[in-house]
C-alpha cells in the first residue's frame, strides 16, 4: 500500500437520474459532498445509452430488478425524442471521482442502505432515506470497495488514471 492510500482513497459516486431531475436535491447532494470533506477530483454529467447501463450492471443481470434498473439509468433512442423524464423515470446522471480518507466507506455511509424503506428505519438521515423514491430510484450509487472503485472510475472516466493520481499524491508525502 502506498502511504498516501492510508490517508486518501478514491471512490466513484453517482447521482442517479431521479436526484439529478430535482435541482434542489442535486444541489443538496453536491453540498453534502463538500461538507463531508470529500475532494472533488473529477465531475461529469452524462446520459448512458442502454449498452452502457447493461454493461455497468452486468453483475445483476438475471435479477428481477435488472430490466427496470437498466432502463432507469439509460436512454433508448435519440435524446431529442426521448427526453420526457417524468414519463420514463430516466434521464442524465452525474458522476464524481471523490477523494478523502476512507472515501469508499464514508460515501456509502452517507448514502445509507440500498433499500429505501430500510434506509428510513435504520439510517433516517442518510441520502437514500431522505430523498430516495424506490429501491431502484434510490438517488445515488457508490463503489463498494477500492477494487470496484478502480473499475468503476475507469468505466466513467476512461482518461483518468487512479494509479497516476495516487502516485502524485504520494509525492507530497515524501
Ligand atoms: P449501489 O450499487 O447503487 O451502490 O447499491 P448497492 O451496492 O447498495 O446495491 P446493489 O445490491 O449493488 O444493487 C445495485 C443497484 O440495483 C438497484 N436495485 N433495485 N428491488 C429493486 O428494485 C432493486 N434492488 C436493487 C439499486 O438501485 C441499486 O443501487
Ligand atoms: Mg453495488
Amino acid at each position: 500500500t502506498l502511504r498516501c492510500e492510508r490517508v486518501l482513497q478514491l471512490t466513484l459516486a453517482v447521482i442517479k437520474p431521479d436526484a439529478v431531475a430535482h435541482p434542489l436535491i442535486l444541489e443538496t447532494l453536491h453540498q453534502k459532498i463538500l461538507e463531508n470533506n470529500f475532494i472533488v477530483v473529477r465531475k461529469k454529467d452524462l446520459w448512458w445509452r442502454r449498452k452502457d447501463s447493461e454493461s455497468f450492471y452486468a453483475e445483476h443481470s438475471g435479477r428481477f430488478f435488472y430490466q427496470r434498473l437498466v432502463e432507469f439509468m439509460s436512454r433508448q433512442g435519440p435524446m431529442i425524442i426521448i427526453y420526457i423524464p417524468c414519463l420514463l423515470y430516466s434521464g442524465p446522471m452525474r458522476a464524481y471521482i471523490l477523494a478523502r480518507e476512507d472515501a469508499v466507506a464514508h460515501w456509502r455511509e452517507l448514502m445509507g442502505p440500498t433499500k429505501v424503506y430500510r434506509a428510513r428505519y435504520t439510517a433516517p438521515n442518510s441520502v437514500r432515506a431522505l430523498y430516495g423514491l424506490t429501491d431502484t430510484r434510490n438517488t445515488t450509487h457508490g463503489s463498494d470497495s477500492t477494487e470496484s472503485a478502480k473499475r468503476e472510475i475507469a468505466f466513467f472516466f476512461p482518461e483518468f488514471s487512479v494509479q497516476q493520481w495516487l502516485d502524485k499524491e504520494e509525492q507530497r508525502f515524501r
